[in-house]
């Protein structure tokens, strides 16, 4: 079949919209008609270069929501007319890290989704007869596309497309990363770095676990009233702090944080994270994801004394169990979507919706097909 797409025929250039051809599901995959797709930073970020498995041409997009459309042999868990999300972290439940109940980390299709390919190592899309790989095992930037069984998440009928797709990435990893991976407790004190589409979840995950303080770091002054809209009770600007930032905010914290979250990809902002942890429990959480060939450094005495340094990769979610219970809380107000959807473009305003990114203008733009 022919579908829409907007293609990423080389990095650092605009997304072409083109008619590209897309075959139908093979074996163990289905056809979804992607009906709502957000734009994440990571989308950019593989755009501008910057990531070591970006591959081009390709039709980037991580974060939809749609209809399945066509169910390839042997699929059993979705059927035509289901409502999905879309995982780039997969669940088999068979995996030694699914069976491991310690990880969200699905190793199934690792391999072949970081090639750009589907699990047989083909892609279904191609342009003038030639290949366009896919991207995340997502390529939520076409109208219609292929994924294998494992990496959909069934959902309720009535969520709408428009928010829901949010779900597919940005809400499911800032909340889960509060819930799942740092499992912070009521009373803590939080400090968030970075107050865009994922910092601004974090900041609703971690009001919902209870959490006392919530600070957020941001060098972009208008996040202040986004953050306060959901939860934050300060805010810090590290340009317009006299001094050092992590002394500002461990006196902040009466000692250090409980609790931080990287959510800019900035290599330095991931060491003042971890900085400025308490001694003896303070853990960081690192979100962002940063640019190829950077590395993370500090002093081994921080951790000697005490702090705690990890990541998260979509929140610690395993997506088919708990997407459906994230829409779920979406549905039954836990939890707020809609606000944070400060665009909704059409897919020929797509490059529109990346310049408002790299403006700060956004929190999210999402493309309706
Ligand atoms: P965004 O562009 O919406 O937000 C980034 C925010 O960080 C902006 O408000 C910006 O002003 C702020 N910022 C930039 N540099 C800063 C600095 N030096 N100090 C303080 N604040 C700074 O991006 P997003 O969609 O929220 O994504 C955030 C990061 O999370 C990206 O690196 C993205 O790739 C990553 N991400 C990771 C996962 C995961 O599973 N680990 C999932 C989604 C996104
Ligand atoms: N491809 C990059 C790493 C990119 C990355 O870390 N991606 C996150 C999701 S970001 C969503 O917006 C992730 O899921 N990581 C775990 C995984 O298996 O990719 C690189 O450095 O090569
Ligand atoms: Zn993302």
């Amino acid at each position: 079949m022919k579908t829409r797409a907007a293609v990423a025929f080389e990095a650092k250039k605009p997304l072409e919209i083109v008619e590209v051809d897309l075959e139908g599901p093979k074996a163990g995959e289905v056809l979804v008609e992607i009906k709502a797709t957000g734009i994440c930073h990571t989308d950019a970020y593989t755009l501008d270069g910057f990531d070591s498995e970006g591959i081009f041409p390709s039709i980037l997009g991580h974060e939809g929501a749609g209809i399945i459309r066509e169910i390839g042999a042997g699929v059993t868990s979705v059927k035509p007319g289901d409502h999905v999300i879309p995982l780039y972290t997969p669940e088999c439940r068979q995996c030694k890290s699914c069976l491991s109940g310690k990880t969200n980390l699905c190793t199934a299709i690792r391999a072949t989704q970081g090639k750009g390919v589907m699990p047989d190592g083909t892609s279904r899309f191609s342009y003038k007869g030639k290949p366009i790989y896919h991207y995340m095992g997502c390529s939520t930037f076409s109208n219609f596309t292929v994924l294998p069984e494992i990496a959909v998440a069934k959902i309720r009928q009535d969520a709408p497309f428009d928010k829901s797709c949010y779900i597919g990435c940005g809400v499911t990893t800032g909340v889960g990363a509060v819930v799942n991976t740092a499992k912070v407790t009521p009373g803590s004190n939080v400090v968030v770095f970075g107050l865009g589409g994922i910092g601004l979840n974090v900041i609703q995950g971690a009001k919902m676990a209870g959490a006392d303080k919530i600070i957020g770091v941001d060098i972009n002054d208008s996040k202040e009233d986004w953050g306060r809209r959901f939860g934050m009770t300060d805010f810090v600007n590290p340009k317009k702090v006299t001094g050092d930032v992590v002394a500002h905010l461990v006196t902040l914290t009466d000692g250090g944080a409980d609790y931080t979250f990287d959510c800019t990809g900035n290599t330095t902002v991931m060491r003042q994270a971890l900085e400025c942890c308490h001694r003896g429990w303070g853990t960081s959480i690192i979100i962002g994801v940063a640019e190829a060939g950077k590395e993370i450094a500090t002093r081994p005495f921080q951790l000697v004394t005490g702090r705690n340094w990890r990541g998260t990769a979509f929140g610690g979610a395993r997506g088919r169990t708990d997407v459906p219970k994230i829409v779920d809380w979406y549905m039954n107000g836990k939890i707020q979507i809609d606000p944070m959807i400060t665009h909704v473009l059409k897919l020929e305003e797509i490059n529109k919706g990346f310049d408002l990114m790299h403006e700060g203008k956004s929190i999210r733009s999402v493309v309706v097909y």
